[in-house]
């Protein structure tokens, strides 16, 4: 693909990262510097690192790698980078403070718009279709997402507000949907900002297998903790018996209970845990327990793709599960217009060829699945994005969570997280054997 043919690249790249920084500005600007600076969580970074962070990375790949530059402040680029220092360490870091910080993206994004206008969109993996540049907006996206989880960490009066969900509600009948036996494409050498663990196309089987019409509801999992699923080490895996034993973890992080009701923590306020939501915040372990004790299971990787790409009547993966068409608030609930996950049930627009609803946005959905490269897998265009968290001690998370912006979010998208994390925007439906 070229420029030429592809006429409106240049657009969507500025107006992916123009989109970006809207939010990384509402994120940054709705707390003080204090709050700014602080570490809310040793999960986290301050806000302030992820901020400098994201001038960094577009530094890093848009005027360095691309057009050649040399670095604009050399002294600052080993505090941004992710590997040298883990997160608990960075509020330690001589960081550029909040004024500096701003000054500093704001001044790289000012070179990138002008790159933008005059480098030609080819030539090279990076510059195919503006892949750097998407790349540089996921990125972005990815961070505002780790700062909105930041800010449910923080504690304090609430700063973000966004009106309620308000998509078409209509559950469907069937709890189930029966996804039939044979092969599938999976993965996507096609998309053009897909990123390298997405890579590429290649043929899967399945056996046939049951998966949930909906996620898991916060009432569904409530009568897992009702009948002690939290006191029964038979639901659990061994490391996740030892977690909850260690922590004394009885509930989804962020819940309460006060005279026998659950409350839960959402951005400040305090709430009853509302029963038709998609359970948030659990750990993979917890997804695991709550399937076992329900007689069922986590649909693998695979299993999830092709219960959310695969259409029957034509044989092909769609890049969505209503279809190829971009995302629209009808689809799915994503780029934080909510602060929640809509009811379980909600989008019967998003829904898959075979019924399945929900798969993109609400809540980030663990799969039974170890992160692991697909076949012919290629680094690109660094092993830290991917490669050097292959293998079995991540879990593979599918279909974005109400906090992921579409840019960032597609059939084919990956995120993985250790087994333990529940701090971030996760739940989960189940699956069986047919
Ligand atoms: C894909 C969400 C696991 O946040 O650690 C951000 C994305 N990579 N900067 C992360 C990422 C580099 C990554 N996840
Ligand atoms: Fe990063």
């Amino acid at each position: 693909m070229t420029t030429e043919s592809h006429p409106g690249l240049r657009e969507r790249a500025a107006a992916s990262l123009t989109a970006a920084r809207a939010r990384t500005a509402a994120l940054t600007d709705a707390v003080t510097d204090a709050d700014l600076t602080a570490q809310h969580s040793p999960l986290m970074s301050p806000l302030v690192w992820d901020l400098a962070h994201i001038g960094n990375q577009e530094e890093l790949w848009l005027l360095r790698r691309v057009a050649g530059r040399d670095s604009m402040h050399p002294e600052i680029d080993p505090l941004y980078d992710a590997f040298e220092h883990p997160r608990a360490e960075r509020p330690k870091l001589p960081l550029l403070g909040p004024a500096e910080a701003r000054r500093y993206a704001a001044e790289v994004r000012g070179r990138v718009f002008d790159l933008l206008e005059s480098t030609p969109l080819e030539g090279n993996a990076l510059l195919d279709d503006g892949f750097a540049f998407g790349m540089i907006a996921q990125h972005e996206q990815q961070h505002d997402e780790t700062m909105l989880i930041t800010h449910q960490l923080r504690r304090g009066a609430p700063v973000l507000t966004a009106p309620d969900p308000d998509a078409p509600y209509d559950p469907p009948a069937a709890s189930e949907v029966l996804i039939p036996a044979g092969p599938f494409t999976m993965g996507t050498s096609a998309e053009p900002w897909s990123l390298d663990n997405e890579r590429p196309a290649h043929e899967r089987e399945t056996a046939a297998f049951w998966m949930d019409t909906l996620p898991v509801t916060n009432a569904a999992y409530r009568a897992f903790i009702a009948d002690g699923g939290y006191g029964e080490p038979r639901w659990w895996a061994a490391a996740g018996w030892d977690q909850i034993r260690r922590h004394s973890i009885e509930a989804p992080l962020f819940w309460h209970r006060e005279g026998g009701q659950w409350l839960r923590r959402r951005f400040g306020v305090t709430e009853p845990v509302p029963d038709e939501e998609p359970v948030l915040h659990v750990s993979w372990y917890e997804a695991d327990a709550y399937a076992r004790w329900a007689g069922r299971r986590l649909p693998t990787e695979t299993e999830w793709e092709k219960a959310a790409r695969f259409d029957p009547a034509t044989g092909r993966s769609a890049r969505y599960p209503w279809g190829d068409a971009d995302p629209t608030p009808a689809h799915a609930n994503l780029g934080q217009r909510h602060l929640r996950p809509s009811r379980a049930g909600s989008y019967p627009a998003g829904a898959s060829p075979l019924g399945v609803r929900q798969l993109i946005g609400d809540v980030w959905e663990w799969t039974a699945s170890d992160f692991l490269p697909y076949p012919g897998f290629r680094a690109f265009p660094y092993r830290e994005y991917s490669e050097v968290f292959f293998g079995p001690e991540h879990k593979v998370l599918r279909g974005g969570s109400f906090a992921v912006d579409p840019v960032a979010c597609r059939g084919t998208f990956r995120n993985w997280d250790l087994p333990v994390r529940r701090q971030i925007f996760s739940g989960f439906r189940t699956a069986r054997d047919a």
